[in-house]
């Protein structure tokens, strides 16, 4: 009988871990990772991330492009990010993070139930 127990209490605690690491995964899939001026998504920071945010800025779309790594200060795409780029590849002093990998957390795309509606004129939820 003890041993039973003890089997028992081993397999739980594989079952239990095994859910620990799916749910750590699960929080973790919500996550974005980005380098930041790795505007062409190739791992690397480079002349070529500043071609692709030029590119961009001329109305040429591009299927790799990744505007929020080249989106340097946040502020919208503009040429200051291309120029900020330049300046990091050509190792010029850099201040705003550029080369560094940036983690975002991504909005759920759960749909807020009407459990807790208490109103019923409350206007429905209409998401952006
Ligand atoms: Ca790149
Ligand atoms: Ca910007």
């Amino acid at each position: 009988m003890k041993l039973l127990k003890s089997f028992s209490a081993v397999v739980l605690s594989v079952i239990i871990a095994i859910c620990v690491v799916f749910a750590v995964h699960a929080v973790a899939d919500n996550k974005t990772e980005y380098i930041l001026g790795d505007a062409n998504s190739d791992g690397f920071v480079t002349i070529s991330d500043v071609t692709v945010v030029q590119m961009v800025l001329a109305d040429i779309s591009l299927p790799e492009f990744n505007e929020k790594a080249g989106d340097i200060d946040g502020n919208g795409l503009d040429v200051t990010d291309a120029h900020n780029i330049q300046r990091y590849v050509a190792m010029y002093e850099d201040l705003l993070g550029i080369g560094k990998t940036v983690t975002v957390a991504e909005p759920t795309t759960q749909k807020p139930t009407n459990a807790y509606k208490t109103d019923p004129y409350e206007l429905p939820f209409i998401p952006d």
